[in-house]
């Protein structure tokens, strides 16, 4: 009998505790630009997998939520202008310091300033917008990627 590569990999119903999970956003900028399969390619070539994955056009409630450090910040309201602007890619990636890993691939916040190399820094630019358009966000710790996966993918977290 041939095994079907779905008997061989099966799609992941929950996430394995003891690995440890980033939660990529590809931001309205990113998907309406048409790059979610170049970031998604540089995340596997760089040898990460993919656990999760959906696109949604996210409410403010979840946006609010997932920036709370951010509420009483300047930008906040033009922070969630952008990311209501188009739908958004949420990916699930696990491996061995992923989170520090994506952190370093995306390079810095603003894309201006970001490395080359770096998903901001040959991706994206200023557009002359009030906000900074930086096409990914990656959890910034083991603790922020718990509470944000919980947030985009409860489904695949245990009760
Ligand atoms: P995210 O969280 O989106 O991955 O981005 P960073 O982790 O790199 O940056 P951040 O949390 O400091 O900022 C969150 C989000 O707000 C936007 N922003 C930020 C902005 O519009 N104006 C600002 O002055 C700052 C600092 C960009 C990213």
């Amino acid at each position: 009998m041939t095994i079907g590569r779905e008997e061989a990999m099966p799609t992941p119903d929950m996430l394995d505790d003891n690995k440890e999970h980033s939660l990529i956003l590809i931001k309205p900028d990113g998907y309406m630009r048409g790059l979610t399969g170049e970031v998604l390619a540089r995340i596997e070539r760089k040898g990460f997998k993919l656990v999760g994955l959906k696109i949604k056009k996210a409410s403010v409630a979840l946006l609010t939520e997932h920036y709370v450090e951010h509420k009483e910040k300047h930008f906040f309201s033009s922070l969630l202008e952008y990311m209501t602007s188009g739908p958004i890619v949420s990916v699930v990636v696990e491996g061995d310091r992923v989170i520090e890993s994506l952190r370093t691939l995306m390079g810095a916040t603003n894309p201006v300033l970001a490395a080359p190399g770096t998903i901001r820094g040959d991706l994206g630019r200023d557009w002359g917008t009030s906000n900074v358009e930086n096409i990914v966000h990656g959890s910034d710790s083991p603790e922020s990627a718990a509470r944000e996966i919980a947030l985009w993918f409860p489904e695949l977290i245990e009760d």
